[in-house]
């Protein structure tokens, strides 16, 4: 055994005896209760929260009506396909931001504008194969959502976020709270893990590549999993175009990157490049990851690439200068860098501990000056089922463990001692949090600001935390004030399916406007075609036709719009155009057609348009759908359609 072996065997052995109960805990977990613990292996979890403690924390997270919390929280929405807005520490959600989903209310997958954003960069040959879909997808699993950084913290500019289930990855404008850019990845088979370069800045956001395909997948190639790759992307943050792609071998999970602006690292699964469970999970060890920033831009200019679907891809398999391949435990999860700009931390999910690297060893790595597992400075064995770790800024660490259903909080240094062989015990307290948590994240603790007032724990089960909704129950996303020595669990809060990942934001680093500019590129398109009709959209209602196009623009200022009627023909293709004129902060109008299934969101000093096709003659009415004034349910006027001539 070298010393390396012997240094990575030490946890090793801690993990391979408990890797087939962990295995059977999660499978009962499921089922069989929240506070499932396995094999004596984790030291008794604190009694519930002190009463005491726990009142005194609750009146620090009491935000009084009319008061604005401290923090936004940016939630992704999982499934739901959106990303949502919640203020901390109240826990009260403040906005959806409709991305990868549709949206009866504001009309997004239904206005121009947003249809726009949904199918403008979709593949060539996905474009054509949703044609019969109505153009784009109408799912998406959106996991991780993360701001743009100037400088190792938030710049406020945008947030980016990944869809699991249809390989794309989306921007939304933080000054106006909407998504304006949305990108199908070429090459790659779903994009799971997704963060972005905090130093110099965003710069790139960095798209793990989950399944392994064929490239190109064409049919060409099927039941030869040999012949797959996974994809790791790099993603242009301003010009939302695909940087470079590189080849690595395993699944590709969980991704963030470091504060000097060097390396991108993953956890992978699936070394075994197997497609059953049995074959992904048949070794004992998997690995991180580590990708060289500079070296792969020199590569990328010296012209050491492929091109694929477009975009070069270069090779970071193993053996490859472009990547290096760090040994931990079987099937790690997440990986995140604490604030110090020193450690990394890869979860280790299957095995009871997590992997701690130092950054500043990864030059020496490279330059094969050490061994790859030579960067661990840490493994502290911390419970079962280690996820995702979150840190305060003051050497502290925290831990969700998904089958103990507990946050565990440990020190950083005293793991590093631990590891160097000194008798202490990195572990400060486990929290019982219900239950079986994913993500969880500190307030600003993703940036090198990193203030140590809240922690939030991505609850996956609520089970008997609430009101029996029937069988489909809300997730727990549990709010814990980490100001203190000891963590306290202060408020639950329930969200709908399903959040995986959330980021803390200061409210000092979001500065969003209170109406539209009415230069807004936004909907610069509309603005464009009423120069072109000869319309001034602040003041003109009228209707334009363009042979079987027909072009109906109207104000809307509470309480009515500028149109009191309009005339088409059956099957003329019409698009609507509203301005809204009001300057007023929150006076917001809505513009739908009963019966014709359309309706939008029109903010104020906004254009929003709809296309449809009149196909069905008859007296429609519009109306209003946002209460905006006395007279809101006056705010209506009639379509007519006249038949078509037999
Ligand atoms: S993943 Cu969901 S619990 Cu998609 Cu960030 Cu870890
Ligand atoms: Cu405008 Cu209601």
């Amino acid at each position: 055994m070298s010393q390396e072996d012997k240094r990575a065997g030490v946890s090793r052995r801690g993990m391979l005896g408990t890797t087939a109960a962990v295995a059977a805990a999660g499978a009962a977990g499921a089922v069989a209760g929240p506070h499932l613990r396995g094999g004596g292996l984790v030291a008794p979890a604190e009694a519930q929260t002190r009463p005491a403690a726990a009142q005194a924390s609750a009146h620090k997270s009491e935000v009084k009506p009319g008061e604005l919390d401290e923090y936004y929280v940016f939630f992704s929405s999982g499934q739901s396909g959106e990303v949502r807005i919640i203020g901390c520490p109240s826990m009260r959600e403040l906005m959806r931001i409709p991305v990868f989903n549709r949206d009866s209310a504001t009309g997004w997958g239904q206005t121009n504008e947003s249809l726009k954003v949904l199918t403008e960069g979709l593949l060539p040959e996905y474009r054509e194969f949703l044609k019969e879909r109505g153009g784009t997808y109408l799912n998406g699993d959106l996991h991780h959502p993360h701001p743009s950084f100037t400088d190792g913290t938030y710049d406020g500019r945008y947030l980016f976020a990944n869809d699991k289930a249809n390989t794309r990855v989306c921007r939304i404008r933080l000054d106006v709270m909407k998504c304006d850019r949305i990108i199908q990845l070429p090459n790659q088979h779903s994009v799971h893990g997704l963060r972005v370069q905090k130093y110099p800045k965003t710069g790139y956001v960095f798209c793990n590549g989950e399944d392994r395909v064929p490239i190109p997948n064409d049919g060409k190639v099927l039941d030869d999993p040999k012949q797959y790759s996974s994809i790791f992307t790099a993603v242009d943050g301003e010009t939302m175009k695909v940087a470079w792609q590189i080849r690595v071998d395993g699944n590709l999970d969980n991704v963030d990157a470091d504060y000097q602006g060097k390396y991108a690292f993953a956890t992978c699964y699936n070394s075994e490049e197997g497609v059953t469970l049995a074959e992904m999970t048949a070794k004992e060890q998997d690995w991180v990851v580590v990708f060289n920033l500079k070296r792969i831009e020199d590569a990328v200019r010296s012209g050491a690439y492929q091109t694929l679907g477009g975009v070069p891809v270069l090779d970071g398999r193993h053996g490859s200068k472009l990547t290096r391949y760090i040994p931990v435990s079987n099937s790690p999860h997440g990986i995140n860098t604490a604030p110090d700009g020193i450690h990394v931390v890869a979860n280790g999910k299957l095995s009871p501990t997590v992997t701690v690297f130092d950054v500043r060893r990864f030059d020496d790595l490279f330059d094969d000056r050490i061994k790859p597992r030579d960067v661990v400075v840490a493994e502290p064995e911390l419970g079962l089922g280690p996820l995702h770790t979150a840190y305060d800024g003051r050497g502290n660490a925290y831990t969700t463990l998904f089958l103990d259903s507990q946050v565990c909080k440990w020190n950083i240094d005293l793991a590093k001692r631990a590891f160097a062989g000194e008798k202490v015990n990195p572990v400060i307290q486990k929290l019982d949090v219900h239950y079986q948590p994913g993500h969880n994240h500190t307030s600003m603790g993703q940036t090198k600001e990193a203030d140590g007032k809240w922690l939030i724990s991505l609850n996956k089960f609520s089970k008997d935390r609430y009101l029996n909704v029937g069988p489909l129950k809300p997730e727990n996303d549990q709010l814990i004030d980490i100001s203190g020595d000891r963590m306290v669990l202060v408020h639950d809060s329930p969200s709908f399916a399903e959040p995986h990942d959330a980021t803390l934001v200061h409210r000092s680093k979001v500065n969003p406007v209170h109406v539209w500019k009415r230069d807004d590129p936004y909907f610069a398109d509309a603005v464009r075609q009423a120069k072109v009709d000869g319309v001034d959209l602040m003041a003109d209602s009228k209707v334009v036709r363009d042979g079987d196009k027909v072009r109906v623009y109207m104000t809307s200022a509470a309480p009515a719009f500028g149109l009191e009627s309009f005339q088409v023909r059956q099957g003329d293709e019409v698009t609507v155009y509203v301005t809204n004129v009001d300057d007023v902060e929150d006076l917001t109008h809505g513009f739908c057609i009963v019966n014709y299934g359309l309706n939008m969101e029109v903010a104020p000093q906004a254009t929003a348009s709809v296309t449809f096709k009149a196909n069905k003659p008859g007296v429609y009415w519009y109306f209003c759908t946002w209460f905006c004034h006395a007279m809101h349910m006056e705010m209506k006027g009639r379509m007519f359609v006249e038949p078509r001539a037999t």
